[in-house]
């Protein structure tokens, strides 16, 4: 887990070899090539600012969230919900992309997909993510969408639930085009015992569902997309050995309806008359009116056994949960009308607190907020920890694998995918966090306790006054449109998708391409990094350094293409006026070879 960066430590064996080889012939100096990672980028404190009918009470224990600015760089699609099984390793549900080299899509009618894998690791940084089997296919007929939601494995079985969505995944309505706007039945389980390589067909459809809701096409359910609480490695902190499941929902007779929405030629929406029958994602994938509570004792005889649930039912007199196999007397276990949506929970041993997350996305296509909860026990009471607007810009599914937080439990990673509908309607999407993409992102976070400040940040190598290429002037063989040189020498590791302003991209170039630093004063160095553009598109395979001392070094190897990493290249001390690096090949079809950071370290003059 230990992922410091130690470039120190790396100057201080360069030392060393040269050290060896002192008393030997000076034939070739010694170069010292590796990788190194890219410094976390975009710690923030996360600042709450809850709506004023925001219902919950703060939190006497954890009163904000720090991002850390580490975050991982997978290429995956999205709806990772991991659980962690008994052999150690995390299982999930997955869809609408690619993963380990296979497509899946879950909005496809009778052809609905839903793919599985396995994340084998203990570094959420360093996964191994493979599919355990080809995407599974089942009808979300008269749905047009059947997508993942609770996924669970225990005692090596695993629980894979799907709920359906309609009546379209791009839907016009008086000029506003909306995404998923009505969440539908959940048709219960399939089963695999044998950790995802082959499975049972849940017996439940979307016309006959495990809970009987809603009750008629289009109209809104209670037990929408319901996820498992995560009571972490097997479940093994559940209080009586029993699943929970967190639906999220809505009324038949909701008092408060979403609203008509159009767009504005600003990129934002605006309210309009309408008098259709058509609920306006009040209840759709990711925005819902309450929160609902069930539980059953896991068993492939039980999970699809509607008379194995009971369902949380409101408080008896006496204050105490009341719990009923009745699933007409199901209660919200929370209600905040028109800011509800998708809802996970998680025990969190370390603080013997559950953290809930629940994004209300309305309207599905624009930015959306997340805010976190805690509690003591399921049934509450919750209390706000953060209100997060515009979390991702636009934050999804977000999750705390149970898998990847500290014994004190305050440091955390959380699971979630973001800004997957760029320019609907003409609303602009950022990323932000940095590091956060359409498809699985992991980023590590800290809990403060009300009033706790952020702890100063670990020192930026890149930022520090030893790289010197921040004072160098700088040359390239090209930059395209809105691009320029300067952006690979800013200290940062970014980059389109995230900030263009951030790199060097060059116009179509690819092999031939340079960029050259030069110096006024002579500059002693001795260390160098590279990093390749984040994009997937674009990759440098190899390159060469030259120096005007006349001297020059040949890339061991490429540059990772993600840009978490970087190619270190450690050499003895020179003292130049200027560096170039030169492109000598790419990934084939790379379009605009660059650079997202090109990094010289050394004493300066
Ligand atoms: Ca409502
Ligand atoms: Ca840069
Ligand atoms: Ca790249």
């Amino acid at each position: 887990m230990n992922r410091e960066y130690v470039p120190r430590a790396l100057a201080a064996a360069v030392a060393a070899a040269f050290a060896a080889a002192a008393g030997a012939a000076p034939i070739a100096a010694a170069v010292v090539q590796r990788l190194v990672n890219a410094p976390p980028a975009g710690r923030q404190v996360w600042q709450s600012e809850p709506p004023a009918d925001c219902p919950f009470e703060p939190s006497p224990i954890l009163g904000g969230v720090l991002f850390t600015g580490r975050h991982s760089d997978y290429r995956c699609g999205d709806t990772f919900y991991p659980s962690w099984a008994s052999d150690g390793n995390l299982y999930s549900p997955w869809t609408d992309g690619t993963t380990d080299g296979v497509g899946c899509g879950s909005g496809q009618g009778a052809d609905a997909q839903t793919g599985q894998a396995v994340m084998i690791g203990h570094d959420p940084l360093e996964l191994t993510i493979r599919n355990t089997s080809p995407p599974k296919v089942a009808s979300a007929l008269p749905y047009q969408g059947r997508y993942p939601c609770g996924s669970l494995v225990h005692d090596g079985i695993w629980y894979y639930g799907t709920y359906c969505l309609g009546p379209a995944g791009s839907y016009d309505h008086k000029g506003f085009r909306w995404n998923w706007p009505n969440l539908g039945p959940m048709p219960g389980f399939q089963i695999s015992r044998d950790l995802g390589k082959t499975w049972e067909l849940s017996p439940h459809t979307p016309e006959s569902p495990l809970f009987p809701e809603p009750a008629q096409y289009l109209g809104p359910v209670k037990m929408g997309a319901p996820h498992f609480v995560d009571f972490g490695k097997n479940m093994e902190h559940s209080p009586d050995g029993k699943a929970y499941l967190l639906g999220m929902g809505a009324a038949e007779d909701d008092p408060e309806p979403r609203p008509c929405i159009k767009p504005t030629p600003a990129g934002s929406f605006e309210v309009q008359p309408c008098s259709d029958d058509f609920a306006h994602a009040n209840l759709s994938w990711i925005s819902a009116d309450q929160v609902y509570l069930a539980r059953v004792k896991p068993s492939p005889e039980t999970i699809n056994d509607l008379k194995s649930y009971e369902f949380f039912a409101g408080r008896d007199a006496g204050g105490e949960p009341v719990w009923t196999s009745d699933f007409s007397r199901i209660e919200p276990l929370l209600e905040w009308n028109n800011h509800m949506g998708c809802v996970t929970a998680t025990w969190v041993p370390g603080l013997r607190r559950y953290l809930m997350c629940i994004t209300d996305g309305w309207p599905t296509v624009a930015k959306m907020d997340s805010y976190i909860l805690e509690a003591g026990a399921l049934t509450g009471p919750w209390r706000l920890v953060a209100y997060m607007k515009d979390f991702g810009e636009q934050g999804y599914f977000l999750n705390f694998p149970s898998r990847f937080i500290s014994t004190d439990g305050k440091t955390l990673w959380l699971c979630y995918s973001a800004n997957f509908s760029p320019d609907w309607n003409g609303v602009k999407l950022e990323v932000n966090p940095p590091g956060g993409r359409y498809g699985l992102c992991l980023h590590e976070l800290r809990l403060l306790a009300p009033g706790e400040g952020a702890e100063p940040a670990p020192v930026d190598p890149l930022q520090a006054a030893d790289n010197v290429a921040r004072q160098a002037r700088v040359e390239v063989s090209s930059a395209h449109p809105d691009y320029s040189g300067q952006g690979a020498v800013d200290a940062h590791v970014d980059g389109y998708p995230g900030d263009i302003r951030k790199e060097w991209a060059s116009a179509a170039e690819g092999a031939g391409a340079w960029i050259k630093l030069s110096w006024d004063r002579l500059q002693t160095i001795d260390r160098v990094q590279l990093f390749d553009r984040p994009n997937a598109l674009d990759q440098i395979t190899g390159g060469r350094l030259e120096f005007s001392d006349g001297s020059s070094i040949d890339l061991a190897r490429p540059l990772p293409d993600g840009a978490a990493r970087g190619l270190e290249i450690a050499f003895e001390s020179k003292t130049v006026s200027w560096v170039r690096f030169t492109v000598t090949s790419v990934k084939p079809d790379s379009p605009n070879i660059g650079l997202a950071e090109f990094a010289v370290f050394g004493s300066g003059t």
